[in-house]
């Protein structure tokens, strides 16, 4: 009897076991989701393609123990599989309370019944609750191996995106066009191509995980990992982390956006001329323009107006007012003028020239003014 009864106990640990690996994935809220796009509206230069590009309605989730759906037929396989494992595991776990508490009623003791002897094997019960739990294994292996199979195997035509992961749990990912490259903090695709992703990790074992498309893939140092998905449906999915890397573990977290027809490729294009001129984004002025309200933006964001001002009156630093052109005076006794260069090289390296009559108090911004940033400065000086 109590060999009986451990061996019906694991087996029902076992089967819910199965059920709680494949439910392990997180579900997705459709209020995040709306955020998300909304956010991601605003950002993109192309509004016409992204306000009916992401239909979050529909991302509610797709029933109460799995995410919305953006791949058609993984996403099936995946979910046909999930449902079958739960089924199993509710109804074993069901039949098998249900005869272990009939019988503890049963066969409770009471006075007057003295105990029995149990039989000591029944061959044909044994064989029954061997065969039966095998082939239920080898039907769930099979099922799992298929799809493992699909996961891996991508189309030999689908485009390819790197993605790397890691340097305080953040993930990126990298489009190349021609010799160019960009890295984007969210993954965009258009819909119905399959896309490859090539993953590395800078750091430790990260997971990508995209449960909207019932995908994850362990990506590990030294060594590239592979995943594909074809979306179907435009929209904003959630990407996680899904392997503990570190105490930003649960700030790992991104989402890829499926672009509806045409609008990857606007966006694309729109994000490699943004990053030559990074003044995409205000609109109806002309380059220069832009290039002039940036510089601006840079000396007062930056900490550059507490020491000069715009007025010609000297502060702790010289005034920048008609500074274009005009020849300066050296602590060391040379001089120069104010052009593209010297005013880098003030930036980068401020002790390299002090002017006179000023202290060696600027800091330097080597490594938090980017190249952009200076010609945008550069663009700016020139006007004052
Ligand atoms: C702590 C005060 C301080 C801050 C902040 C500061 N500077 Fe300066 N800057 C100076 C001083 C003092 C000088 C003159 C001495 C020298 O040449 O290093 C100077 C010189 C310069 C010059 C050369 C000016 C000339 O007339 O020859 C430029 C250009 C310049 N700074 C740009 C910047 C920019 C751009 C920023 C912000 C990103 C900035 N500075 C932030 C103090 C500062
Ligand atoms: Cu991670």
């Amino acid at each position: 009897m109590f060999r009986n009864l451990i061996t019906v106990l694991l087996f029902t640990v076992f089967a819910f076991a199965a059920g709680q690996v494949a439910t392990t994935q997180p579900a997705t809220a459709g209020t995040d989701e709306a955020a998300a796009a909304a956010k991601a509206d605003g950002e993109n230069p192309d509004a016409a393609d992204t306000a009916d590009a992401y239909p979050f309605t529909d991302l509610a989730p797709d029933s109460y123990w799995m995410p919305a759906k953006g791949t058609g037929d993984t996403t099936d396989h995946v979910d046909w599989m999930f449902y079958t494992i739960l089924g199993l595991a509710a109804f074993c776990f069901l039949a098998i309370s249900i005869v272990v508490l009939y019988l503890v009623w049963r066969y409770r003791h009471r006075d007057g019944h003295k105990a029995e002897s149990s039989a000591k094997n029944n061959p044909t019960l044994e064989v029954v609750w061997t065969v039966i739990p095998a082939i239920i294994c080898v039907f769930i292996f099979v099922g799992g191996w298929k799809g493992y199979l699909s996961m891996t195997t991508a189309p030999g035509d689908a485009m390819q995106i790197e993605v790397s992961a890691g340097v305080e749990s953040k993930w990126a990912f990298t489009y190349n066009k021609g010799e160019e490259t960009l890295e984007t903090a969210e993954l965009h695709v258009p819909v119905d191509r399959a896309v490859k992703l090539k993953m590395r990790s800078k750091d430790v074992v990260h997971s990508f995980s995209v449960p909207s498309f019932r995908k994850k893939q362990d990506v590990v140092p030294g060594r590239y990992s592979y995943l594909w998905f074809e979306a179907d449906t435009p929209g904003v999915y959630r990407v996680y982390c899904a392997e503990y890397c570190g105490d930003s573990h649960s700030q790992m977290k991104t989402q890829v956006v499926v672009h509806k027809s045409g609008g990857y490729e606007k966006w694309l294009n729109a994000e490699f001329k943004k990053g030559e001129t990074d003044c995409l984004n205000f609109e109806g002025q002309e380059q220069t323009d832009c290039f002039i309200a940036q510089g601006k933006e840079i000396y007062m964001a930056k900490g550059c107006i507490g020491c000069h001002t715009l007025d010609g009156v000297a502060g702790a630093g010289p005034s920048f007012k008609g500074i274009w052109g005009e020849t300066r005076e050296f602590t060391d006794g040379t001089s120069g003028v104010v052009d593209e260069d010297y005013i880098r090289e003030s930036i980068f390296e401020p002790m390299v020239k002090i002017r006179t009559g000023f202290g060696p108090v600027m800091p330097s911004f080597e490594g938090k003014l980017t190249d952009k940033d200076i010609d945008a400065l550069n663009n700016w000086l020139k006007t004052l």
